[in-house]
């Protein structure tokens, strides 16, 4: 049985090809200045440091052919996806709907709700609008992930404690094996990702695995040239 070294223990690779990379949040809005994070007063050069890392991850899924999702947090034009309560938190002088540096703030279609060029959706790779923390919550993921018959999740993004938990929590809940790449995803407090790797392998993996990009890589590798 192919696997990927990880922790609690080694996460078993399906004999099938249904695996997929999920991306979560890579968007301006919480990568750059002047986006949402930062006007959240955010450090968000902490989230920059794991770009070049995904990238590799992310160009060798390319390579391997594993179908790749992207995620988008994001509302409507007239909000009516927002819950008034997820509006009126934070400390930021404009909150959401507001026209920010980049465009109305995490609003689908503007400047700074779209994925960093870097990392940008190549034709072919889908993309999920999210209204929510959970990328599972009022959009297309789980029929996406059903059609291709996928059972098991790469999770990687932005930010570790918050859409990157929401989501493997809501995917766990759903029968997804799901692996979180430790140095792929981050957040603007070290101590809350430290303790969210710890809350997804404790109890022998109670919401998953983890393991850092060299080892994914490694285990995709082997499990491709043994398909
Ligand atoms: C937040 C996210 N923090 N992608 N979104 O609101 O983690």
């Amino acid at each position: 049985m192919p696997y990927i070294i990880a922790q609690p223990y080694d996460y078993p690779l399906p004999t099938d090809s249904n695996l997929a990379l999920i991306i979560i949040d890579m968007q301006r809005d919480f990568m750059e200045l002047g986006g949402f994070g930062d006007i959240l007063g955010n450090d968000v050069s902490r989230l920059q440091t794991i770009v070049p890392t995904l990238k590799r991850l992310l160009n060798g899924c390319r390579a391997l052919q594993i179908p790749i999702f992207h995620t988008l947090e994001g509302h409507q034009a007239d909000l009516s996806d927002c819950p008034e309560s997820k509006r009126k938190r934070g400390k930021g002088e404009l909150t959401i709907g507001d026209v920010g540096p980049m465009g109305r703030i995490l609003v689908l279609g503007e400047p700074g709700n779209s994925i960093i060029p870097e990392l940008a959706p190549l034709s072919g790779e889908i993309l999920i609008p999210k209204p929510g923390k959970g990328a599972f919550y009022n959009t297309q993921l789980e029929s996406q992930l059903q059609a291709r018959n996928i059972t098991h999740l790469l999770t990687t993004g932005v930010t570790t404690e918050v859409c990157v938990q929401s989501t493997m929590r809501e995917a766990n809940d759903r029968g997804y094996e799901c692996l979180l790449v430790e140095d792929a995803t981050e957040s603007y407090f070290p101590e809350f990702k430290q303790s969210t790797l710890e809350m997804v392998r404790a109890q022998g993996g109670i919401v998953g695995w983890t393991a850092p990009t060299d080892s994914v890589l490694q285990g995709l590798r082997e499990w491709r040239d043994e398909g």
